[in-house]
């Protein structure tokens, strides 16, 4: 049985490392269909390919399976992102029925405009350190088991506390503020485009944020989270979550929340 969706945008699948978590999308791509599937960079490292591949059978059907969708009547729009940038080269074009754009202006079913591109572009406004980005929430609750374990051997070696947990605190501070500016530098962006919203991937971070009335959407990856930005027939957004036990993570904030997002000072 398949879900039905208007549309669906995925990006961060990073084809052809041992990152990808292609199972996962695999199951996701033969169990739900769309209208549109907007393909937000990202999709194949070409990148890290270059280094070493790791191009699987699964790999190879979920390639196909996008190309028979795209036959089949869902419309496909590849956005090449920083790691397959080569793609950049072949916007304008159409291959095996998906257009190759650089960006988007995407209109939902209730009528508003979304700029749709992979996010790579702000990577100079907001510094983006990888380091940071390999470093997030679920980190937490290893790291005090780590701080635990480092200052167990501490103690048995007859060294002071040292708090382990602290260092690595900073660093997932910093990296809650890069994705703050992250978010921030995309509002600004819709704002600039006179557009209702944002949507992109690129930091791996799924997400909404809602501010002047601009929504900003972030459909995650395939890497560690799993997940896609999905319009409902209804037109609703919904960031949702998929494995063995696929779920929604969040809906499009009905009201403004509160959000207090540092300016950039740099
Ligand atoms: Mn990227």
């Amino acid at each position: 049985m398949q879900t039905h969706y208007h549309a669906i945008f995925i990006s961060d699948v990073h084809l052809g490392t041992r990152a990808c978590q292609a199972q996962h999308l695999l199951d996701f791509l033969t169990k739900t269909d769309c209208e549109t599937l907007y393909l937000v960079g990202d999709i194949i490292d070409l990148q890290e390919m270059k280094k070493k591949a790791h191009f699987t059978e699964e790999h190879r059907k979920i390639i196909s399976l996008i190309m028979k969708k795209a036959r089949t009547g869902t419309k496909v729009i590849y956005i090449p992102g920083n790691h397959d940038a080569f793609f950049r080269q072949l916007v304008g074009q159409s291959i095996a029925g998906i257009d190759i754009k650089l960006n988007d202006v995407y209109t939902s079913l209730d009528g508003r405009q979304f700029y749709v591109s992979h996010g790579d572009e702000f990577d100079q406004i907001v510094k983006v350190s990888p380091i940071l980005l390999a470093i997030g929430d679920r980190a937490h609750g290893l790291m005090l088991r780590l701080n635990n374990w480092v200052n167990g051997t501490r103690k048995l070696l007859g060294l002071p506390y040292w708090s382990f947990a602290h260092y690595l605190k900073r660093h997932i501070n910093k990296a809650k503020q890069f994705i703050a500016r992250f978010e921030l530098a995309a509002l600004k962006s819709a704002e600039s485009h006179n557009v209702d919203g944002f949507i992109c991937g690129h930091i791996h971070f799924a997400a909404f944020r809602q501010q002047n009335g601009k929504l900003y959407c972030n459909d995650g990856d395939w890497v560690e989270n799993c997940s896609a930005l999905v319009e409902s027939k209804q037109g609703t957004l919904s960031l949702i979550h998929w494995t063995e036990n696929p779920h929604t993570i969040a809906q499009e904030p009905a009201i403004e929340t509160e959000w207090n997002a540092k300016p950039i000072t740099h």
